[in-house]
């Protein structure tokens, strides 16, 4: 029956799990969502980002939770949009209906850290959902591509613009344009659009090794880091400097800051209570 679900985009109920195409489960301060739909290797349908959506909201309004992890298959993390639901849609509905864009509102607002695991193919939308976590490591077989061009496409959720900015514009030209250049998980870490390459059965237990050591800060100051790195992309320097200013100095309002630095001085680690 779960087989028949996750490879179909009927939105069918079912007594248990909650889900039909995503698992979530939680270690610690840490929540771990996994795109399930292995017989159509992760395409995005729309159940299946609805149900993202859902549980990144779920778990970024629980302040039990620190840091979410994204991860898909070892062969998949998501093999891009799914075409075959999308193909026949035409321009006039997508356009009404915001096609994409309510896909990835939800997740663009996302106020705790996310990161993504990524094994196999991240294609297209798979790519794309992948640069839209915070950081992103990657097993050895995985392999990064935008080739909608192929569909007579182009990339739809921030793929001409995330990944212009992490490889620059030259690969990034030759990717699009040409949509057979794929990076491999070493080229992906030597242009920086990857930060760490783990064999791929270690891969999920290193991203939540980092997950946990980001949810074990202050939540307050990680929040305030996240907005001021991503601020990065949106300000001129000056701009970026005064609005990651103005946010250091907020800290000293927390009883995180107290906490830290008191510990420090006392030589003793610090007890973070978020607040
Ligand atoms: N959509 C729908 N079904 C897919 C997709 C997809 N993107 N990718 C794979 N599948 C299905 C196949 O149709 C196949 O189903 P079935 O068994 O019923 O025929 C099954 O998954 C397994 O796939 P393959 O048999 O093709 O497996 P291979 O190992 O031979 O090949 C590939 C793997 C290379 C990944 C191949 O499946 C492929 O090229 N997939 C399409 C990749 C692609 O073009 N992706 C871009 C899609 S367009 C897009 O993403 C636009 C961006 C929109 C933004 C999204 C928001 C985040």
């Amino acid at each position: 029956m779960l087989a028949d679900l996750t490879n179909s985009c009927t939105i069918v109920s079912t007594e248990s799990p909650a889900y039909n195409m995503i698992k979530t489960e939680t270690q610690g301060r840490v929540a771990i969502i996994t795109l399930n739909r292995p017989k159509a290797l992760n395409a995005l349908c729309s159940e299946l980002f609805h149900e993202i959506n859902d549980a990144l909201a779920r778990f970024d309004n629980d302040s039990g939770i620190g840091a979410i992890v994204l991860t898909g298959s070892e062969r998949a993390f998501a093999a891009g949009a799914d075409i075959k639901e999308m193909k026949d849609t035409q321009f006039i509905d997508n356009y009404k209906s915001n096609f994409l864009g309510h896909w990835v509102e939800q997740i663009n607002k996302l106020r705790k850290p996310l990161l993504a695991a990524v094994n196999g193919y991240a294609l297209g939308g798979g790519c794309e959902l992948a640069m839209m976590c915070d950081i992103i490591y990657a097993g050895e077989k995985a392999v990064f591509g935008q080739p909608e061009i192929n569909l007579g496409t182009i990339p739809g959720a921030g793929g001409t613009q995330r990944l212009t900015r992490a490889v620059g514009k030259s690969k990034a030209m030759e990717m699009i344009l040409a949509g057979s250049v794929n990076l491999d998980a070493q080229e992906a870490k030597t242009l920086g659009l990857v930060s760490a390459v783990f064999p791929p059965e270690t891969l999920l237990q290193e991203t939540i090794k980092t997950a946990t050591k980001i949810a074990s800060k202050g939540a307050v100051s990680v929040q305030m880091a996240k907005e001021a790195v991503n601020q990065a992309y949106e300000l001129n320097l000056s701009s970026g400097l005064h609005f990651e200013r103005r946010l250091f100095q907020a800290t000293f309002a927390t009883k995180d800051q107290k906490e830290g630095m008191g510990a420090f001085a006392e030589k003793r680690k610090p007890n973070f209570t978020h607040e």
